[in-house]
């Protein structure tokens, strides 16, 4: 192509833009020798706007705006402890005191002013690299601040999408597993389509130098973060970020987008709602939409923006489908869903707790107080036995049953079992060593598997074992952690193992 086709191209080119994007204004958009519409739509028109922005799960409403406008996004970061689970925190670096940090909301076309502000109280220098942005690094050699200091420079959003921005500073590994993380919408000219609820959702791996759940506050280990093996892996910063009463609404009927950042450090995230297809997926956060989707892929430093339509009311679980993440390091959200039944679509019965577990109460309140009572040295047995009935519902109940019951023929009853009664210490090697073989319970055989239930602490299984013993007519008594702990350092007794 000569030179002068090709600037007719642009001509011609640049007014269907123009168009497209609204008749009202007349709006110069630039066009590449690919004709790839930049969108430069000329100056900043107006007074300049300052960007309101949002906490997760929360978005904020579009812009409703049909010129470029200059807008000012002043973050601040903050370095503080929060809650990363039931009883555990950790101290997180955030771009405004949540993990993910603010969502930003501009136009195609807009010239954003950007005010990094770092927190004096801050112990680190942070800045902020933008993936919407046009430029090396991505503002992070103009941003970089130190504490009780400010910065700021300016970009033209020339792409739509949805972005992920980070801190990019050395090491900048851990500034991003502390959760330096959040997503800037970058509208299309004309806006997206109008939807019932538009949600914020970030998946994010952590590394603690405690267990998954070990209580109190954790610091980040740098040898599990190199390794990549996260001890949790969460939607917005916290296990029950998003689940109990922080679950996200919505009602029969209605139509849900949810942007769904992943800010890594490390892990890809196979993103998928447990009783819902995805409509509508812009995968990686581009332009043209893939439509019935399970599961969507979101890479590390990756976004996408997932739209479906509810028809029947329940809870739907967000999870990241490596679904070890979601049961066993906290990667599991809500969705509750109200409005009449549609027995047409789906029968009925809701996903219930053997599902879930104790994932769908985020209130573990017991199970940290006895944890606490146990440092300070005042646990008592009551202490013992409430945190133990919360662990029981979470793990031994889906198959011994809530009431202690179990079921006829697979699972035998912990109710009045003289197995129990006749050695209150047995469900010790139970409990670490499982249970396979014939095992005769109240005069009823089962011939079945227990596995090992080793993923719980000394703490833990001695408060499960103290409420079994003290409930359902069993004979009461207790247990601690340290005959747990002597019994878990012990080999395996040969009669633990089978019969
Ligand atoms: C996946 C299902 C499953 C889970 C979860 C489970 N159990 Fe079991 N449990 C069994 C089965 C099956 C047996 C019988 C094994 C056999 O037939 O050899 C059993 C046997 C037992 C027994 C001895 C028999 C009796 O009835 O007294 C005790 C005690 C026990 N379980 C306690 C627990 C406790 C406490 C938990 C939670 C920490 C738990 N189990 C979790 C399946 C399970
Ligand atoms: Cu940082």
């Amino acid at each position: 192509m000569n030179r002068l086709v090709l600037a007719l191209a642009v001509v011609i080119l640049s007014g269907a833009a123009c168009r497209a994007t609204n008749a009202a204004d007349a709006q110069a958009a630039t066009v590449d020798s690919n004709n790839y519409v930049h969108g430069d739509f000329g100056p900043p028109r107006g007074d300049p706007i300052h960007a309101v922005l949002t906490n997760p799960p929360n978005v904020p409403a579009p812009t409703f705006r049909n010129y470029p406008a200059k807008v000012i996004v002043e973050l601040e970061v903050i370095e503080k402890e929060m809650p990363i689970s039931e009883g555990v925190t950790y101290t997180f670096w955030t771009f405004g005191g949540t993990v993910p940090g603010k969502f930003i909301r501009v136009r195609q076309g807009d010239t954003v002013e950007l005010h990094l502000k770092n927190n004096p109280n801050n112990k680190m220098p942070h800045n902020i690299d933008l993936h919407g942005v046009t430029g090396p690094g991505g503002g992070a050699a103009s941003t970089f601040t130190a504490p009780g200091h400010e910065s700021q420079f300016t970009f033209k959003a020339l792409n739509q999408g949805i972005y992920v921005y980070h801190c990019a500073t050395a090491p900048v590994g851990m500034h991003i597993a502390n959760g330096m993380y959040g997503l800037i919408l970058i509208e299309p000219p004309e806006g997206l389509p109008p939807v019932d609820h538009e949600y914020y959702v970030m998946q994010g791996d952590f590394y603690t130098t405690g267990k998954y759940r070990e209580k109190g506050l954790q610091p980040f280990d740098m040898e599990k973060a190199i390794d990549e093996k996260p001890t949790y892996v969460l939607f917005n910063g916290a296990e029950g970020s998003l689940t109990g009463d922080k679950a996200l609404t919505a009602k029969t009927g209605q139509t849900v987008r949810i942007f769904v950042g992943n800010g890594g450090p490390n892990l890809v995230s196979s993103f998928h709602i447990i009783g819902e297809i995805f409509d509508r997926v812009q995968q990686e956060g581009g332009t043209h939409p893939q439509e019935n989707v399970q599961t969507t892929l979101i890479p590390s430093g990756g976004a996408a923006i997932v739209q479906f339509h509810t028809e029947v009311p329940g809870s739907y679980v967000l999870v990241d489908h490596s679904i070890f993440r979601a049961f066993n390091k906290g990667a599991l959200a809500i969705l509750r869903v109200d409005g009449p039944e549609n027995k047409t679509i789906y029968s009925g019965k809701e996903v219930d707790s053997v599902y879930l577990g104790d994932r769908s109460e985020p209130n573990l309140a017991a199970v940290t107080h006895a944890t606490k009572a146990a440092t300070a040295g005042n646990l008592t047995k009551d202490d013992q036995i409430k945190a133990g009935q919360q662990l029981f519902t979470g793990t031994c109940s889906v198959c011994h049953q809530v009431n202690g019951e179990g079921l006829p023929g697979v699972f035998p009853p912990l109710a009045k079992s003289r197995i129990i009664a006749a050695d209150p210490k047995r469900p010790i090697q139970i409990l670490l060593h499982g249970l396979t073989g014939k095992v005769v319970v109240n005069g009823k055989d089962y011939n079945s598997v227990m596995p090992p239930m080793s993923q719980l602490n000394d703490d833990e299984m001695a408060n499960i074992i103290t409420f079994v013993l003290n409930s359902w007519g069993n004979p009461g008594g207790r247990i601690t952690t340290e005959e747990v702990a002597k019994a878990r350092a012990e080999p395996a007794p040969a009669a633990a193992a089978g019969h």
